[in-house]
């Protein structure tokens, strides 16, 4: 099937590769696999050959999806999105943790257009997206250098939609779109086609002027991690602030702020929330 994937029998998929996509660039192609390894590894191969911006991989399911520092991204078929897109930003490697907090954001916009307005939509400093405190999606942006600059940048979303349970390591901390809207079924193609227009826009207005503390500063507003205790690797300290770098600025308790780059954190737990 091409450009389009080797899955015929999946509806949705079928109806994603005719489905006018709204973007310019972003989605351009846009290349369905019924089935494939990661989304990100096969951007990154594209990439390799000589893929243009924009190009775009969207999984039915995923045999070795992948979260951060190795971890697995649970990746089921049937139900929920996984893609990835190439940048080639005009960016220094630096720029990758703002990258990944623009996607967050278009995350965000996306399933905020399917979901009833009483649930609560926060980020997760770096890269989940949660729903009512639970992670609904992540955001995995790989670069490769050249030089000191980056060749390209893969960001990788996986968002859980159709999905009516989870398996039961994931079950207290995730969700899915289903589950957050009290059990009521969705097609992915229209949260799907929200998402790569919501990324476009995103990208494109990170691409301004101010475009990044402009990110940071919506991020922020968004954040459930700011004005909370933290654990990030050796730090523990309350989270104050997203520095422009996309850093979180966490006040120790001697009283040192320090920056925190894109690292594990652990929020400490309120008794009625779920494990964070
Ligand atoms: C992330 O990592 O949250 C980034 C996930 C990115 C996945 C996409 S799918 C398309 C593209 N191709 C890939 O191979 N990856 C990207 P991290 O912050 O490290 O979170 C990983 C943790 O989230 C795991 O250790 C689990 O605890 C939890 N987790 C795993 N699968 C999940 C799921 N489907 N929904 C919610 N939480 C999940």
């Amino acid at each position: 099937m091409g450009e389009h994937g080797d899955d015929d029998d999946d509806d949705e998929l079928v109806a994603l590769a005719t489905a006018p996509l709204g973007t310019r660039w972003v989605g351009r192609p846009l290349v369905l696999r019924h089935e494939t390894g990661s989304t990100n590894d096969d951007v990154r191969a594209a990439a390799q050959a000589g893929a243009p911006t924009g190009y775009t991989v969207l999984a039915d399911a995923q045999r070795a999806g992948r979260g951060r520092r190795g971890r697995a991204w649970h990746s089921p078929p049937g139900e929920s999105l996984y893609v990835s897109v190439l940048l080639r930003p005009r960016l220094a490697p630096a720029d990758a943790p703002v990258i990944a907090l623009a996607a967050a954001l278009a995350v965000c916009d996306a399933v905020a257009t399917v979901l009833p307005s009483d649930r609560v939509l926060t980020i997760k400093w770096p890269n989940d997206v949660r729903v009512d405190g639970r992670k609904v999606a992540g955001v995995l942006v790989e670069g490769a250098l050249r030089g000191a600059a980056l060749a390209h940048a893969v960001v990788g979303i996986g968002l859980n939609v159709r999905g009516r349970a989870l398996p039961e390591e994931l079950a207290a901390s995730a969700t899915t779109l289903r589950l957050a809207r009290g059990g009521a079924d969705l097609s992915r193609v229209p949260v799907a086609l929200a998402l790569l227009v919501g990324l476009e826009a995103r990208l494109d207005a990170l691409a301004q002027p101010g475009g990044a503390a402009d990110a940071i500063a919506a991020v922020a507003a968004r954040c459930d991690t700011l004005g909370r205790r933290v654990a990030i690797d050796e730090v523990a300290g309350v989270a104050e602030s997203i520095a422009p770098s996309g850093a979180l600025c966490v006040r120790r308790d001697d009283g040192e702020l320090v920056e925190v780059r894109a690292g594990e954190v652990v929020h400490a737990r309120a008794a009625d929330e779920p494990p964070a």
